[in-house]
């Protein structure tokens, strides 16, 4: 009996580990840089009110490939989203920004919201702003902030580093974040929803609340 109960809660543990969402399990492709070309990667990123610095160890093997998993960034549509990026290389950077808006694992062209060349000759901080356009689905999705050398060129293809440049790739999770946040009378079936009839909700006290909606979005346009 006792085998029968082991085989049965192995069972279910398997089972629910394939109970995930498969969204959130959505395989991204990853970059490889050519053999040899490692070395070069991006040492600070900021998004907005997140920032990290991130250590050599990470771009220094032949992946140049990293998933941080260690926060999820929030973004607001339609809103210019301060951006920073910092390297440790010499000479012309191209760098690419996708985010996977449609949350189907696929990084399109249409995704990129950042394509742009850093002609400066040193590893200075590279400022630029990202926006989320308003068609971008909300919730929990993938940005990939793509570094590469040598080309004159931002990066073209979010799953491929062209030959003969060195750089990196940095994944994070991006919380695109809704336009709905808070309402009254809300829609919860619970006492808080029900308001006695023949009042009046003008604001004016306590009591009377003024029916209301909160967005959090971007700016119109
Ligand atoms: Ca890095
Ligand atoms: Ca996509």
């Amino acid at each position: 009996m006792k085998r029968i109960y082991s085989f049965l809660v192995g069972v279910a543990v398997i089972i629910a580990s394939f109970g995930v969402s498969t969204e959130a399990q959505a395989q991204y492709c990853r970059p490889q840089l050519m053999p040899g070309f490692w070395g070069q990667g991006i040492t600070f990123f900021r998004f907005g009110t997140f920032s990290r610095n991130s250590p050599g160890t990470d771009y220094a093997n032949q992946t140049g490939y990293e998933y941080f998993t260690g926060a999820t960034l929030l973004a607001a549509r339609n809103t210019p989203i301060t951006t920073q990026i910092t390297t440790n290389a010499f000479g012309t950077k191209g760098y690419s920004i996708w985010i996977d808006m449609d949350q189907d694992g696929i990084f399109t062209t249409a995704e990129r919201v950042l394509c742009v060349v850093d002609y400066s000759f040193s590893p200075t901080t590279f400022t630029t702003t990202v926006t989320i356009p308003c068609t971008a689905r909300t919730g929990v999705t993938r940005m990939r902030v793509f570094f590469m050398t040598n080309q004159g060129a931002c990066p073209a293809d979010p799953c491929v580093f062209p030959g003969f440049v060195q750089g990196e790739c940095e994944d994070y999770n991006v919380e695109i974040m809704g336009d709905f946040v808070s309402s009254f009378p809300n829609d919860a079936p619970d006492a808080s929803a029900i308001l006695p009839r023949g009042n009046t909700y003008d604001g004016s006290s306590a009591d009377r609340p003024k029916p209301s909606m909160t967005l959090r979005a971007g700016r119109a346009s």
